[in-house]
């Protein structure tokens, strides 16, 4: 299961959503809207910052979009 922190609008979220879509990939997302959410967020990743991937199975949890779409392509793409 993936999670990905997003708000919305954010452009930066939606280039990780588009390329998730494009790889068959889904997230639970959680939106920053929620002030309970942003709390979680900065708890997890120490600031408050969308998106932010977490990738339970692996053990991976990362900021920065560019890096995210790097990750996801590298760990989901049909081979
Ligand atoms: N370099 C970052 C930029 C991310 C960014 O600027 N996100 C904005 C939303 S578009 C953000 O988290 N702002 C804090 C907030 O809205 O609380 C990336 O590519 O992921």
């Amino acid at each position: 299961m993936l999670t990905l922190y997003v708000k919305t609008g954010c452009p930066f979220c939606h280039k990780v959503l588009d390329t998730g879509a494009d790889l068959g990939v889904t997230f639970e997302e959680k939106n920053i809207a929620d002030e309970a959410i942003i709390a979680e967020l900065v708890a997890r990743g120490g600031k408050r910052q969308v998106p932010y991937l977490v990738d339970r199975e692996r053990g991976v949890e990362m900021y920065e979009s560019s890096d995210i779409v790097a990750y996801l392509q590298e760990q989901y793409a049909k081979k």
